[in-house]
């Protein structure tokens, strides 16, 4: 079974927007915007939806840089296929809101021990402006047992 997300990182000069998920599925970590779709809506809809609904903003460009797929060794079988996007340009006031407490980060400063474990396998190249393809497979604790990380042409892999 698979299951859609979105999740959209909002840049500017040498920086990127981060939301501190306050509650539900990765809840205090640090992560871009993004939800599960709702029924018959289109993933780009959903993705512009949940960036409003978490920071407040209007985004103006959307652009897919790849999708990530990711399963748990709890539940094998059931793949949580996330849409990733960038943003450049979008109009409206930063907030904090139920979901998201967002705060903008210098690439150096990039809480990577506090986001999902695989994040750094692949946000430096999304910042680099290279498209992914990933999969992960999480074990207890959302340790790392498996991942492959796609670029465009070229291809890292590591098992463990
Ligand atoms: P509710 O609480 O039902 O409104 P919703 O906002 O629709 O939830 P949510 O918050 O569960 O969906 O979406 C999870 C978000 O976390 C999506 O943007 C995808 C993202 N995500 C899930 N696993 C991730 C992972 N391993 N690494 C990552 N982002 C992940 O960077």
């Amino acid at each position: 079974m698979r299951k859609l997300f979105t999740l959209c990182f909002v840049l500017r000069e040498g920086e990127i927007l981060l939301g501190l998920k306050k509650r539900g599925f990765g809840a205090g970590r640090w992560n871009g915007f993004g939800g599960k779709l709702d029924p018959g809506e289109s993933i780009e809809k959903a993705a512009a939806r949940e960036i409003e609904e978490e920071s407040g903003i209007i985004v103006r460009d959307l652009i897919p840089v790849g999708t990530h797929e990711f399963e748990f060794s709890s539940d094998p079988g059931t793949i949580l296929e996330v849409h990733v996007f960038r943003c450049q340009d979008y109009s409206g006031e930063i907030i904090e809101t139920e979901e998201m407490e967002p705060r903008w980060f210098r690439f150096q400063d990039i809480p990577y021990a506090d986001m999902w474990p695989d994040d750094i396998h692949w946000l430096p190249l999304l910042l680099e402006g290279k498209k992914i393809e990933t999969r992960f497979l999480f074990g207890a604790g959302d340790t790392l047992l498996e991942w492959s990380v796609e670029e465009k042409d070229d291809l890292i892999r590591k098992t463990t």
